[in-house]
């Protein structure tokens, strides 16, 4: 028999067909169809198929190496990787895309109607799951071993349809065609087990006698870095039922018996995030989380065998990112793994994890920071329950040495010794792990000084900061190839791996001829974002208007409220001064809001009845226009960014961790209007001052006007504008009359407004009419945005994974 690796050379060689006979043999042999008869959606398939094989070859090439140099594994635990589509990322990693567009549009296709009959891969919610879809392009770019794991959930996040200006959600179907890019794994499948009581024998071992047992199957996307030389893969979860369907129940006729089983075990992995406003959907939430993340163990577990013999020194190969809390279930249950399967001591045990395990925190809002009824733990893992307490008890006596007082200590076990009835999994996640991350250089300062204060007092070289970054391969290249090409044709084409090498453009801010040509594309990027418009929801925008976005889930501290009132209040100045050259601007938002989030859904209905009047007022006509885009997504997202002229970042200081949007626009020479908050802060020390329109509060005022409950109507008492919208939404000037519509909205903004919106709005309103200002000197304009290009290279993915290696995960990188 040939030795494995000379029957993979000669499969090579089976490949060296040109690209296009890949595709059609693809198209005729797994697709099943001639070129007569195949739609759109088939020849999307055939040429996946084709990249995909060629991206198999530096998969298995990559898993090879990795084994024999037995280097560090890295592997990413996250319950969101937001990959959006694949294709045209594929074929750009691996040099192909021409070659695609050329044999595809010779077949009399037009190869961006194929390219996108493929569906979003929307796997997650916002940006903490984008940034694990970043990451994974980056840590192939830069040669990490890295593995993502995740749930291969049915569903994905929910379709966001509008009925009457309000959100619907339903469910989002994007298996149901197949994925070209997964291959099912069904040799690599564990056990997941739930429920039940331990029992502890007359040596003390404890033994977990579970209740349920459900199957954790593997699924494999391989994700190719630029130039396609390292593949690394993404590794997602399904749930099945572990026994087989009950035969003699279905030979009964008791179907729904029979199937009883299989339900709740897909259930696992059917939908991300599942409404957790009833007890159900909470045990569903946790029992999620526990199935990705015992599934990924085990599976690294087994692999890390085939290299070593003992778990002793996991931590020197293995480093394991928890991407937020969601996996924090891994510090007891790499513990239980080694203490019930492996024997170590409870000590032991907690020692190997704490070298093993990493976690990024992503909030510092406390009630997105999870933590589970303690009755629930109890009744689902039983043993991890057990174990909390051990870790607990020897935490517990770990604080005392350093000098913490009792009841410092129990603020931060996981675990408050006097309330029991929440399990902390923030406090577990940092109390287990060997480094906690913060994602801005303001959140990891923040995170000191508020949420893990005394944890920090503590371990005070434990928090690091690594400020996150997007790809430059998605997020320029594939999405803005007008500017591409001007980059490449003035500096090359090393950018798109070494992303700091746009600084060289800073030379031609003020050259006529390259701010033309720069502006050029912007106003293309702008007519094709206008056409998306009209064909999605049939509004007709002016492309020559300013195109301000704001696209980011809906949420109270993010401030969509601000971003609409302060359009009312134009609207109101418009109306009051018709003849004034007013600077026309399109207003654009989009996200999605949590299904039981309802002042957020009301949000979203607010920016829709405003949309309904303004866009309706002849008498405003092109001056303003307000558009709410249903169902964001990566997709959209790569036509929106583009498109913009002014990128809204105006979340209450303090409050927002890093943001990434914000990175994008800037890098697609969009200028920001922001607060001081999350990255903005230093993406105002890379862009300079002059460059990025920064407004309102810093987090300490934020902190202190919340602190002494400051109240919104001092303000609003000296603001006519305000007033003015307040009555306006009282007497139901944009709800058809309906006064009660907005009563949530009005309390808050009234009465408590704690992301301090009021405060905020007059330094808003008058930032927005400098922009407008400035707006309308197209060569500064034009300077600025092109600094703002040449000057966010820091803000690469590639430079934040490098950080990672280095600091965090102690491996090497290309
Ligand atoms: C990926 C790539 C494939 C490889 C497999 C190995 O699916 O080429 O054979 O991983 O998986 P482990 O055996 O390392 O889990």
């Amino acid at each position: 028999m040939k030795p494995v690796q000379h029957e993979f050379e000669d499969a090579k060689d089976l490949l060296h067909e040109s690209f296009g006979n890949s595709v059609l043999r693809h198209l005729i042999y797994s697709v099943g169809k001639d070129t007569s008869h195949a739609v759109e959606r088939d020849w999307c398939v055939a040429l996946s198929m084709a990249i995909r094989d060629r991206m198999v070859e530096g998969w298995i090439d990559t898993t090879r190496q990795i084994y024999e140099k037995k280097q560090k594994r890295v592997y990413y635990l996250s319950m969101e990787f937001m990959i959006g589509r694949m294709l045209e990322d594929s074929l750009t990693n691996l040099g192909h895309l021409q070659e695609a567009r050329t044999f595809i549009e010779a077949q009399g296709l037009n190869f961006h109607d194929v390219l996108h009959a493929e569906q979003d891969a929307a796997l997650g919610n916002g940006g903490l799951g984008r940034l694990a879809a970043c990451f994974m392009d980056s840590m192939s770019t830069t040669g990490v071993a890295g593995m993502g794991y995740g749930i291969r959930y049915q569903h994905g996040i929910f379709r966001q349809n509008m009925e009457n200006g309000w959100q619907m959600e339903e469910p989002e179907d994007w298996l149901v065609q197949g994925n070209a890019w997964e291959f099912r794994r069904p040799e690599v499948v564990y056990d997941i087990n739930y429920g039940g009581f331990v029992e502890t024998s007359d040596d003390g071992k404890a033994e977990w006698k579970p209740s349920e047992r459900v199957q954790a199957i593997a699924f494999d996307m391989p994700i190719a870095g630029w130039k396609g030389a390292h593949v690394n893969t993404l590794r997602l979860w399904s749930a099945r039922q572990a026994d087989l369907m009950n035969l003699k129940k279905f030979n009964e006729g008791d179907f729904m018996a029979s199937a009883h089983q299989q339900i709740l075990a897909e259930t696992l992995s059917k939908v991300l995030y599942p409404g957790d406003h009833t007890p159900e959907g909470r045990e569903l939430r946790l029992k999620q989380e526990y199935f990705f993340t015992a599934a990924s163990l085990q599976d690294l577990i087994r692999r890390f065998f085939t290299n070593y013999d003992s778990l002793d020194n996991l931590g020197d190969h293995v480093a394991v990112q928890l991407n937020d809390t969601h996996p924090a279930i891994a510090v007891p249950e790499l513990i239980r793994t080694l203490m019930d399967d492996y024997d170590y001591s409870f000590e032991r045990a907690f020692e190997i994890t704490r070298k093993t395990l990493h976690y990024t925190n992503h909030t510092l809002l406390p009630e997105a920071l999870e933590k589970w009824p303690k009755g629930l733990f109890e009744h689902i893992l039983p043993r991890h329950l057990q174990i909390i307490n051990m870790i607990d008890g020897a935490f517990y006596q770990e604080a005392l040495k350093v000098g913490l007082e009792h009841n410092v200590i129990a603020n931060i076990q996981v675990i408050h010794p006097h309330q029991q009835d929440w399990v902390r999994m923030g406090n577990l996640a940092f109390i287990g792990s060997r480094k906690v991350n913060g994602v801005s250089a303001l959140h990891t300062e923040l995170m000191k000084q508020t949420v893990f204060h005394d944890l920090h007092t503590m371990f005070p070289d434990k928090i690091i900061n690594q400020t996150n970054g997007v790809t430059p391969r998605r997020w320029v290249l594939e999405c803005n190839p007008g500017l591409s090409d001007l980059v490449t044709e003035k500096i090359g084409e090393d950018w798109i791996d070494d992303l700091e090498q746009l600084k060289k453009l800073e030379e031609f801010a003020e050259d006529a001829k390259f701010q033309k040509r720069y502006m050029d594309i912007k106003s293309d990027n702008k007519k094709r974002l206008a056409e998306f418009l009209e064909a999605r929801i049939g509004i007709t925008v002016n492309p020559d208007a300013m195109f301000d976005i704001q696209i980011k889930r809906i949420h109270e501290y993010k401030r969509q409220l601000m971003n609409i009132l302060e359009a009312v209040a134009l609207y109101n100045e418009m109306k009051a001064n018709p003849s004034a050259p007013w600077q026309p601007r399109v207003k654009i938002f989009a996200g999605k809001a949590a299904p039981s989030y309802f002042l957020a859904k009301v949000i979203i209905k607010l920016i829709s009845d405003v949309a309904e009047v303004v866009n309706n007022d002849p008498e405003i006509g092109d001056k303003l226009k307000v558009i709410f885009l249903p169902n964001y997504n990566v997709s959209a997202a790569e036509v929106l960014i583009p498109g913009a002229d002014l990128s809204e970042q105006i979340s209450t200081a303090g409050f927002e961790a890093s943001g990434t949007g914000n990175m994008k626009f800037a890098l697609n020479g969009a200028l920001t209007v922001g607060t001081l908050d999350g990255a903005n802060v230093e993406m105002q020390e890379h862009l300079g001052e002059d460059n990025i329109f920064i407004f309102g509060m810093k987090a300490d005022a934020v902190a202190e006007r919340q602190h002494r409950r400051a109240r919104p109507s001092e303000v609003i008492k000296d603001s006519q504008r305000l007033q003015q919208i307040i009555g306006q939404l009282e007497s139901g000037f944009f709800s058809d009359g309906d006064t009660g519509r907005y009563r949530d909205i009005l309390d808050n903004i009234k009465n408590h407004d704690y992301f301090q919106v009021v405060p905020d709005f007059e330094d808003y309103w008058a930032t927005q009419r400098h922009i407008d200002e400035v707006y309308q000197k197209p060569s500064e304009w034009a300077k600025m945005a092109i600094l703002n290009t040449a000057r966010m290279g820091w803000f690469s993915s590639d430079r934040t994974i490098r950080g990672y290696a280095k600091d965090i995960w102690k491996t090497p990188t290309i």
